[in-house]
C-alpha cells in the first residue's frame, strides 16, 4: 500500500513443490514464455503431441477454483497466456483443450495450479 506497510511477495514458493523448483531453477524445464507473473514449460510427460502447462509464478493457489476466488486477475492471465502460447506454437487453427485437473478424481498430482495447453492432433472428447 502507499502507507509504506510491508507488502507481501510477488513470488511465494513452496518446500518440495517441483513447479516452485522450476520457477527457482532447481531442476530443469523448457521454458517456452514468461511474464511477469506466469510462466510456461513443457510437460514433461506429454499427453498431446504439444502439451504445455501454464503456471503462476506463486504458489498461493492449489487449483483453479482458489485461484478464481483468490485473484481474478492472475486467473485472466493463466487464460491470455494459454492462448498467446498456443497461437505461438501453432495450435490455434487447428484447435487445442485446455484443462485444469481438481483433485483426485481428475488425477490432479500437483498441487500449483496450473492449466494445461493440449494440442497437435485431434484429441479424444474427454480425457487426454
Ligand atoms: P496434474 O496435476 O494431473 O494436472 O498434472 C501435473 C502435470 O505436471 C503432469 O502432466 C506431469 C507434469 N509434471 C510433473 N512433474 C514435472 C516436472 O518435473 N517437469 C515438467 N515439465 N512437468 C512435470
Amino acid at each position: 500500500t502507499a502507507s509504506g506497510e510491508t507488502s507481501a511477495p510477488d513470488t511465494t514458493f513452496e518446500p518440495g513443490c517441483i513447479f516452485c523448483s522450476i520457477l527457482r531453477g532447481t531442476i530443469p524445464a523448457t521454458v517456452v514464455r514468461e511474464t511477469g507473473r506466469t510462466l510456461t514449460f513443457r510437460d514433461v510427460a506429454p499427453q498431446a503431441p504439444t502439451h504445455l502447462l501454464v503456471i503462476p509464478k506463486t504458489h498461493v493457489y492449489a487449483n483453479a477454483a482458489e485461484l478464481a476466488a483468490g485473484d481474478p486477475g492472475l486467473a485472466a492471465e493463466l487464460l491470455r497466456e494459454a492462448g498467446a502460447v498456443a497461437a505461438a506454437e501453432g495450435l490455434a487453427e487447428d484447435g487445442y483443450r485446455l484443462v485444469f485437473n481438481t483433485g483426485g478424481y481428475a488425477g490432479q498430482t500437483v498441487f500449483h495450479v496450473h492449466l494445461h495447453v493440449l494440442g497437435g492432433d485431434a484429441l479424444g472428447r474427454f480425457g487426454v
